[in-house]
């Protein structure tokens, strides 16, 4: 097993602290303990079009990773039979799967974009979805799993990384409420670029729900076409549980030791973070 040499031998409990005590939803338990028996708070956002280069990436740094989003309708020449192999390769890796479809539509409409041609509900154990259309979106999507007797967890969009973004702060406030207490709302996506946004977040969700954030790199604070970056150790010393990275890692000459990089900053972090009582 990888290991940082920064803690030897600790239990999910008590190196989460009050995240582990108070965190609902079983999914955020089965994340908090891939994690800490990999050392990585690392969510790969795995961004690649073909199937075999996504199961070449997962093979690589699965050790370092402990959830693999991905964006299903970027593949090329899509095969539900095809996209299994990269079910069965994270499977082996430990990781949770993570659908970022970002939903949007009405309750039925995205229990039926469940279904259709990528089948999330089969597979995905987590997706993402705007609070935009109402609150009966949550009910909506965990209709979706029920369809095929699953249950998944969804993280609600409370926050965004890109430039212009129009979720403002009572948008997100409203956004918690309606993930607050819901048996299906595993946690929030914040914006990893600014840990005053994520602190505030953390504010206003407690202790309950995770929260994981994209706009994270070592390296850039721009990104492409009005993507914003942060640094990961600020983004989980602020309250983030997850740094969710793409190009960071799949976009790097040595994706293996980029990898390792960000799993040691997002663990450090995390040791070192004072709410783990
Ligand atoms: P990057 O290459 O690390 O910038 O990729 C970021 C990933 O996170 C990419 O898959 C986006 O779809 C995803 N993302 C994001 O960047 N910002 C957001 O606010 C949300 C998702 Br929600």
């Amino acid at each position: 097993m990888y290991n940082h040499g920064l803690v030897n031998t600790m239990e999910a409990g008590d190196i989460w602290g009050l995240r582990w005590k108070n965190c609902a939803n079983p999914l955020s338990h089965r994340f908090m303990e891939v994690s800490t028996k990999k050392q990585t708070l690392v969510i790969l956002a795995a961004d690649l079009n073909t199937v075999d280069s996504l199961i070449n990436l997962i093979e690589s740094v699965g050790p370092y990773i402990s959830a693999l989003k991905t964006h299903v309708d970027i593949v090329d020449e899509f095969e539900r039979k095809e996209w299994e192999r990269v079910v069965e390769t994270a499977k082996k890796h430990d990781l949770l799967l993570f659908e970022d479809r970002k939903f949007a539509d009405i309750g039925k409409i995205s229990q039926k974009q469940m279904g259709g041609i990528y089948d999330i509900r089969s597979w995905a154990d987590l997706v993402t979805a705007h609070r935009i259309s109402g609150k009966d979106i949550v009910d909506g999507i965990a209709a979706g799993w029920g369809d095929v007797q699953r249950i998944g967890g969804i993280f609600l969009l409370a926050q965004m990384s890109s430039r212009g973004n129009l979720l403002t702060e009572q948008y997100t406030l409203e956004t918690i409420k309606t993930g607050i207490g819901s048996p299906h709302v595993v946690g929030y996506i914040g914006n990893g670029s600014s840990p005053e946004e994520i602190s505030l977040l953390r504010q206003n969700v407690g202790e309950s729900q995770l929260i994981w954030t994209p706009g994270v790199n070592l390296e850039t604070s721009e990104g492409l076409l009005g993507q914003r970056y942060g640094h990961p150790y600020d983004a989980i010393k602020s309250g983030s549980d997850g740094i969710i990275v793409g190009s960071g890692i799949h976009g790097s000459n040595d994706p293996v030791s980029s990898a390792k990089m960000y799993a040691k900053e997002s663990w450090r972090a995390l040791v070192e973070r004072e709410d783990n009582g």
